[in-house]
């Protein structure tokens, strides 16, 4: 008796360890980092509309066995990651398409590990252009959604004056993350300038570049006419992560990860919160399988991120007329952005909206001479429904609304962060350029 119990804990006691075992061993794989060795990054061009349909079928259906660094669009390279297994089957759909592919990277892993290395040069840190480095932090690296949280507070409890509030949406994300916004400025209700950061998970110069603006704002109130001048004038709102499950997911698993991290069905995972938003949901530029980069959600605002935005930003402008712009930023590219992006249409007051973004864009360009581009969304880049700055003035009533696409130029979504201060610069730039050539803004810029 006592030897059979005797065999039986000591079979139960294998048991626990096998099973410790196991869950060491699945814990490790959910939570190793993936590697992109082997991975290779190609360039196509499609030369008419039967091979756009090729890499648009691809581009909805694909991933994870391709990711589109950039849309296909008939006659201008489109960018995208294949992995090892993907190659052949990839190679052979191109050469029955007769579409050409151009190898950029032979190793995603390597060209992710240059790109991080720091550079030298009129874009770097040191600048004189730049000519401040005062602040509550530094912008050296990039750093984690706690962080950054942990710095709006920070920047409350050093500018109270300033700072009018640091809240959360009134959202939770899938994972149980509250989405941190600050707004800033000197009191009263002012025009607004709603800024939405990081949708996409994997832009990282977004929050950087974000992190600058907010600090140098606060911290040369006062002191510079530009600082000063923006406070005085207007209630900026920051949501510098708008996609923090994505955004915490592309730091600890998978480095180029958009999307958020929703389970809108079984087997799949995240929805692309910048087709997400009422503006003609679900029509152009989206796919409707969840596995896709594009993937829209399953309805129109499905997603706790996107009703966050739209909820706050209807809040503020409960009256009609209080939010005069909403930025949208993101990267890479090096482009403003003009609305609509939902189809080749523009909005009634282009006129105003395109002056602001040619301001806008010598702006950017001005300390660097960095290759600033503006133009209209459909045909820069390629039609998109269901993304935030068309709700942002559809939906949300702003008279103004941009998409930036940040540093670099090249496809890349890894830079040094050595670019974070002059990409925060030059975006800080824009914005006071924004804020000076707004119609319905009395202020005058004398700077
Ligand atoms: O496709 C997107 O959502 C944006 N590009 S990104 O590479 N950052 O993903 C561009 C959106 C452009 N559309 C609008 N202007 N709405
Ligand atoms: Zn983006």
């Amino acid at each position: 008796m006592s030897a059979v119990r005797q065999s039986t804990s000591s079979s139960t006691g294998a048991m626990k360890v096998l099973a410790t075992l196991l869950v060491v061993f699945v814990a490790g794989i959910a939570t190793a980092k993936k590697s992109y060795h082997g991975h290779r990054l190609v360039s196509v061009k499609a030369a008419d509309k039967q091979q756009f349909d090729v890499l648009d079928r691809m581009l909805r259906t694909a991933q994870p066995w391709l990711d589109f660094w950039s849309l296909p669009v008939i006659n201008k390279t489109s960018v995208i990651r294949v992995p090892p297994g993907s190659y052949d089957l990839f190679m052979k759909r191109m050469g029955l398409a007769n579409i050409g592919v151009t190898l950029k990277e032979n190793d995603v892993e390597d060209y992710l590990q240059r790109s991080r290395m720091p550079v030298n040069g009129p874009h770097a840190e040191t600048s004189p252009f730049i000519g401040w480095t005062g602040g509550i932090t530094t912008h050296t690296a990039y750093k984690r959604y706690q962080e950054i949280v942990n710095l709006l507070t920070g920047m409350r409890n050093s500018f109270p004056s300033l700072v009018k509030e640091v809240d959360v949406l009134n959202t939770r994300t899938y994972e149980g993350r509250s989405i941190s916004y600050i707004r800033l400025g000197t009191g009263g209700d002012k025009p607004v300038i709603f800024i939405e950061g990081l949708i996409h998970a994997r832009e990282w110069i977004v929050g950087g570049s974000l992190m600058y603006f907010m600090d140098r704002l606060l911290s040369r109130y006062g002191l510079d006419a530009e600082a000063t001048f923006l406070l005085d004038t207007y209630d900026i709102y920051v949501v510098p992560v708008t996609n923090p499950d994505g955004y915490e997911y592309s730091h600890t698993s998978q480095r180029l990860w958009r999307k958020n991290r929703s389970v809108p069905r079984n087997g799949c995972r995240g929805v692309d919160l910048n087709r997400n938003f009422d503006a003609f949901w679900g029509t152009l530029g989206v796919s409707t399988n969840c596995n896709s980069d594009i993937y829209c959600g399953p309805s129109v605002f499905s997603e706790a991120e996107a009703q966050g935005i739209r909820d706050k930003v209807s809040e503020i402008n409960a009256g009609g007329q209080r939010l005069h712009a909403y930025l949208a930023v993101h990267s890479y590219s090096q482009l403003v952005l003009t609305p609509y992006s939902y189809d080749y249409v523009k909005p009634d007051n282009f006129v105003e909206v395109e002056a602001a973004a040619a301001e806008m864009t010598n702006a950017l360009r001005l300390p660097f001479n960095t290759d600033y581009r503006w133009g209209h969304g459909p045909t820069t880049l390629y039609p998109v429904s269901g993304a935030s700055d068309d709700w942002g003035m559809l939906g949300g009533g702003a008279r103004y609304t941009f998409t930036y696409e940040l540093r670099p130029k090249e496809a890349n979504f890894e830079i040094s962060p050595t670019n974070i201060i002059p990409n925060g610069y030059e975006f800080w730039l824009s914005v006071v350029a924004l804020g000076c050539n707004m119609n319905g803004i009395s202020a005058t810029c004398n700077f």
